[in-house]
């Protein structure tokens, strides 16, 4: 059975493409989605994919995820990334393998973009690649359920 992974954004990304092209890119976030269920193909894995303005919502689906099965996640928590314990403690609870997409690097930006409080429960943290960083996260996440699952060894 093919892994699913899922991809989760959160607040403000669904303005991809729309405005800060300088900043986040000139693909919409449906642009995203199609370049990264082709990725996902490729790898051998089932996606889905989840943005949402409403940080409960997040919650929610992460427990979702969780509960139905999920092999694991890439996320761009947007701004909650710098302000959410709840956010957080959600990834930290869900037992899946997150990987924290940034599209900027936000390091080079403003001091309150320089905390995390989501990097810590995940397994690491990629900013600044562009939209590209959610690729590299659905190739770690393939290599390391594959890792996690070592084949059956053939029946006796
Ligand atoms: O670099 C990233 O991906 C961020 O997670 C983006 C967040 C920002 O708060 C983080 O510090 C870094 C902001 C997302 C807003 O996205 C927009 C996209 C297009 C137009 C307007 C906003």
């Amino acid at each position: 059975m093919k892994p699913l992974l899922a991809v989760l954004n959160g607040p403000n990304l669904d303005r991809l493409g729309k405005r800060e092209p300088g900043v986040y890119g000139s693909a919409t976030l449906e642009d995203l989605h199609s370049a990264l269920r082709a990725t996902a193909s490729s790898l051998g894995a089932d996606i889905i994919f989840f943005q949402t303005n409403h940080e409960g919502e997040l919650l929610d689906k992460i427990g979702e995820l969780a509960d139905g099965g999920c092999a694991g996640a890439a996320i761009n928590p947007g701004a909650w990334t710098h302000t959410s314990v709840a956010l957080r403690d959600a990834i930290a609870g869900s037992g899946m393998p997150f990987v924290e997409v940034h599209i900027s690097n936000v390091h080079k930006r403003e001091p309150f973009r320089h905390h995390s409080y989501t990097a810590g429960v995940c397994d690491g943290v990629i900013s600044g690649l562009g939209q590209q960083g959610y690729h590299f996260a659905l190739e770690y996440l393939v290599h390391q359920i594959s890792r996690e699952k070592p084949p059956r060894s053939p029946e006796k």
